[in-house]
């Protein structure tokens, strides 16, 4: 058995240095290309479904429009790059997700085993561990009905783990393979290399984007309805206006994967790490849409299905491992995050 950092199997000295990006042009992405570009990192590697837009383009050294369940893509990278950090972004959300059950479960697990066996062999590779981020979801809860979900209050990261979503048993799943591939990968094997991943995850409640539009999301209320105001169109909400899910904004989200990436691993206590900057219900948002753009056509016309989904998320998450332990801390409640971030954002973006 050797150790990631101690002994090296081939130095492969005409690759390149590369953090991966995985999902690059999405809305995360976005938001994390911008600032590893702006904190001076050359080595980024993008890869996406999509075509990844032209600015972010150039903050890559290298970009790939492919599918991460696609084997030769995994050899290439291989080949071509020494990757020691991969941001695992990319994955088919909740709403999606219900419609091609079995598709999404082939792009969010069988696209995770592949980049966490593509980082397991980097790290035999160039002997260095590879750190490994990747956020899920308060999909990964799943509360059986509003009177639990009222009576739970804010949860804990092991409590009421029993999603109701593919993308949520997608992202759980992931949650554990993550474990598995970094503490326990081929445990039996003679030739087995310890200690080579460091992985590394954090569930994001709601995201709320001024500069990206999400899509396939069942949180997208949220944001759809303050694009929606700052474009003058009217918005009929999927969920009824007492519906609570925590929230944060995009430039937090990013700060806080950057920041989980950054902390000193003796200070982790855990694998995944609840995080949350405030709860709010669909009407609390509406009614500050409603008094920034005084002019906004919000109704409410609850979509049965979907609103069941967010019916089993939970209304808070208890997010205080991630406090202590690598310093989160939220930067906004509901207030603040519309005037310090969205109100200026959206007016900018669509001025
Ligand atoms: C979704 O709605 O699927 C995502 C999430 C809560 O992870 N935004």
């Amino acid at each position: 058995m050797t150790k990631a950092g101690t002994s090296t199997v081939d130095r492969g000295s005409s690759r390149n240095a590369a953090t991966l990006i995985t999902g690059a042009g999405g809305e995360v992405g976005h938001g994390l290309i911008s600032s590893l570009h702006v904190a001076g990192r050359t080595n980024l590697v993008g890869i996406d479904i999509r075509e990844i837009d032209k600015k972010l383009r150039e903050f890559c050294r290298e970009t790939f429009v492919a599918d991460i369940c696609d084997s030769t893509l995994v050899e290439r990278l291989q080949s071509m790059f020494e990757i020691t950090e991969v941001y695992h972004l990319a994955a088919l959300l909740s709403t999606r997700a219900e419609f091609t059950p079995e598709a999404a479960h082939d792009v969010n697990v069988g696209g995770t085993i592949n980049l966490l066996r593509l980082a397991a062999d980097q790290a035999r590779s160039h002997g260095q561990r590879v750190k490994f981020l990747m956020p899920s979801s308060i999909a990964a809860h799943g509360l059986s009905d509003l009177a639990s979900k009222t009576a739970a209050n804010a949860v804990k990261e092991d409590e009421h783990t029993r999603p109701i979503t593919m993308y949520g048993c997608n992202k759980l799943y992931c949650e554990n393979l993550g474990r598995y591939y970094a503490r326990h990968y081929r445990q039996l094997a003679k030739d087995r290399m310890e200690n080579t991943l460091d992985f590394r995850c954090l569930r994001y409640p709601g995201l709320i984007s001024t500069e990206t539009v999400p899509s396939g999301g069942t949180s997208d209320y949220a944001p759809e309805m303050i694009h929606a105001a700052a474009e003058g169109k009217p918005y009929a909400c999927f969920v009824r206006p007492d519906t609570r899910i925590p929230f944060m904004t995009m430039p937090e989200a990013v700060d806080a994967i950057l920041k989980l990436a950054a902390a000193d691993e003796s200070s982790l206590s855990r694998c995944v790490y609840n995080i949350s900057s405030f709860s709010a219900s669909a009407e609390e948002i509406a009614d500050l849409v409603r008094e920034y753009f005084p002019g906004a056509e919000i109704t409410f016309e609850p979509d049965k299905l979907r609103q069941v989904i967010v019916d089993s998320w939970p209304a808070d998450v208890d997010d205080s491992a991630a406090r202590k332990d690598w310093g989160w801390e939220p930067k906004h409640d509901l207030r603040s995050a519309f005037e310090e971030y969205v109100v200026p954002g959206i007016k900018k973006r669509y001025a």
